[in-house]
């Protein structure tokens, strides 16, 4: 049986052959002229798991790469990748005093972004992936795959990288092999997961690890054995990013670039380990995690969802504007939340590296990731200055006078176009950020004290509102909306739904998680259940500005969280939960008039009776999975409403 074809049921993760014993040591194998079935058999072997070898065997088979590589993750393995990337073009080296060993890697202009058009979920099932998610036939979509992988890496290494999601061996942990022909992805993994040895290691047979086989789809030897050229950074126009829930394996074809590409985080961090989650009872979540310590030195855990591009990584390493409060940072993206033995909510976040926007980081916005960034920093789309160092926009106040574009042109400030690529980022250890709290390693996570759920809005929602119950918290996770174009002054924009931030993200049906969420609720004691707040920071005046001045003055508003946690400070009962009572909501010194106060917390009921609507309308496309309890809460605060 070669790699080509597939057990009956087409199982790629069960083992078949056991394809020997012995334990290598990071040996670089093969032949130029691919990996036959032969020379597979002696594939560097690190491991002698025969499982994990036999799906290393069958993938080399398929995409038929000259070498095959096993990562041990160590500081030598990245020198020698990073420093082969920049003699190929791959990366570039910037200035060794300016930003020490630090690279700046440029992306094909058409792999800038997730693909969200091209990412798919094959359950069994359509009706397992429900209606916000891409479902594909999964027998149809193996054929296409294997016609897409099939001797995709001739010409190139396939590098094995095994990774832990989380402290290898934690009780919150989950383990995972990216096998992938892009040496960027390779060191790219290595910051954001804790690959190498210790994982490896912990894959013992039997040992449960998500399959996940990645390429960028730019083979340099055609079946015919002509050769071309590599370029920069290889991709394909045709991009698969492919998800199978029920055997929990991930293929992604084409792009580089992010969530395409470094598996471990949306692939697997979200979309494969909410479906874990929804099958073992917990929760895989797209949310920051905060240590938040008062000044009296009480300790409280925030995790805080946000959808994409709404200043997750700002709010991570939030600089709090009052005096005596400390805020640390344990996650920017994703958090997995288990019931403890105590019946309370322990968070981890599965990373150990940020992956983050840069333009808009600055001094004035996040002063934490700007010191966080000094070295040891691989960057993405970023302009390059002519002393060798990044630029983004929002970096500095002025530009500087020249720059190298994201794309490699000569850029000055009157060019009349970003330098940096919007979503350029940086690629940094988790362990150089200032902010980190100690319990970021502690294998066994932090109890959640409170959820919060935040989108971008102008209108409407207001800077923060407390649930009147776990219920009421997942109706306010599951309303989640952002403006999609500007709104006329007063009436409610096009709203775009992101329920949870998870849109982009749950790897099964929207409403089943709904109802997981429900039903984690049910089953934690009420000492269990953290509280849930709804936030929005983005709210505008009249006059278009923003009224609520935000970044580290945020502070304001998670020191009434704290307060409402510890029973010390002071609500109001208003139609959307409780908002905090009049002076419960410190704004001393802040240039906040109490017009634009009460604007911010202003619960307009004609407005609001239309956002009801506008839900309804949005509720119904999940047909009658739709949990009672959530056609429940809109129905309540339709009548909270008519009664205000
Ligand atoms: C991210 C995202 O990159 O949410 O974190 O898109
Ligand atoms: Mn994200």
């Amino acid at each position: 049986m070669t790699a080509l074809e597939t057990t009956p049921d087409g199982d790629r993760t069960t083992a078949r052959t056991g394809t020997g014993t012995g334990v290598g040591t990071g040996v670089r194998t093969g032949v130029r002229t691919g990996v036959s079935n032969d020379a597979a058999a002696v594939l560097g072997q690190a491991t002698a798991n025969p499982e994990l070898l036999d799906w290393v065997r069958r993938t080399a088979l398929l995409t038929q790469p000259d070498a095959v590589v096993w990562c041990d993750g160590s500081q030598e393995e990245h020198d020698r990748l990073t420093a082969q990337m920049v003699a190929d073009g791959t990366l570039i080296a910037l200035d060794p005093v300016k930003r020490p060993r630090s690279f700046l890697a440029r992306s094909a202009p058409g792999d800038v972004a997730r693909v969200e058009h091209r990412t798919f979920i094959a359950s069994e099932r359509e009706q397992d992936a429900g209606p916000t998610n891409n479902w594909r036939e999964p027998a149809a979509l193996r054929v296409e795959l294997d016609e897409a992988f099939a001797g995709c890496m001739r010409g190139r290494t396939m590098y094995v990288v095994p990774f832990s999601m989380g402290p290898v061996g934690g009780p919150i942990s989950q383990l995972g092999v990216q096998l992938t022909d892009s040496p960027y992805v390779v060191v790219s993994m290595r910051v954001m997961t804790r690959t190498g040895s210790a994982a490896l290691a912990a894959i013992t047979p039997g040992t449960p690890f998500v399959p996940a086989v990645h390429s960028v789809g730019y083979p340099l030897v055609a079946a015919d054995g002509t050769t071309r050229p590599d370029v920069a950074w290889p991709c394909n126009p045709v991009k698969h990013v492919a998800h199978f829930p029920e055997t929990r394996e991930i293929w992604s074809f084409g792009s580089g670039y992010g969530g395409n590409a470094l598996l471990g985080k949306k692939c697997f961090a979200l979309r494969i380990a909410s479906v874990m989650a929804r099958d073992e009872g917990w929760l895989a979540e797209h949310m920051l995690i905060l240590k938040v310590t008062t000044p009296a030195g009480r300790v409280h855990h925030l995790a805080a969802a946000f959808p994409s591009a709404c200043g997750k990584t700002n709010l991570a390493m939030l600089q709090p504007s009052l005096p005596g409060w400390r805020v640390e940072t344990i996650g920017d993206d994703i958090a997995w939340m288990r019931p403890g033995a105590d019946g309370r909510l322990r968070a981890i976040n599965p990373e150990s590296g940020f992956f983050g926007v840069a333009p808009g980081t600055g001094p004035a916005t996040n002063p934490v990731a700007v010191e966080m960034l000094r070295e040891n920093v691989i960057f993405t789309n970023c302009a390059l200055t002519e002393d060798g160092d990044v630029w983004w926009e929002g970096l500095t106040d002025e530009p500087p006078a020249s720059l190298t574009d994201w794309r490699g042109e000569p850029w000055t400030p009157d060019s009349g176009r970003p330098a940096a690529h919007p979503n350029a980022r940086f690629t940094v250890p988790a362990a150089q950020c200032p902010s980190l709290a100690e319990e970021f390693s502690d294998p066994d996570g932090v109890v959640i004290d409170a959820v919060l759920f935040g989108g971008r809005r102008r209108s409407n929602v207001p800077l923060v509102a407390e649930s009147l119950d776990w219920g009421h918290g997942v109706f306010m996770g599951a309303t989640i909306s952002s403006e999609q174009t500007a709104a006329a002054e007063g009436t409610v924009g096009r709203l775009r739904h992101d329920p949870f931030a998870m849109l982009p993200f749950s790897g099964y049906h929207m409403a089943d998680y709904f109802q997981h969420w429900l039903d984690v609720g049910a089953k934690l004691p009420t000492h269990g259940l953290p509280t849930v707040f709804s936030v929005n920071w983005f709210r505008r005046g009249d006059d278009g500005g923003f009224l609520w001045p935000g970044f580290g003055e945020n502070a304001r508003v998670l020191e009434w969280i704290c307060g409402r946690l510890e029973g010390s400070a002071g609500a109001r009962f208003s139609p959307l939960g409780h908002l905090p009572a009049e002076g419960a909501l410190d704004v001393s010194g802040l240039d906040v008039s109490p017009a634009d106060l009460a604007e911010l917390f202003r619960v307009d009921p004609q407005a609001w009776l239309a956002e009801v609507d506008l839900l309804e309308a949005y509720f119904a496309g999940f047909g009658r999975k739709l949990p009672a309890e959530i056609s429940g809460h809109l129905e309540l605060l339709r009548y909270r409403l008519s009664g205000a």
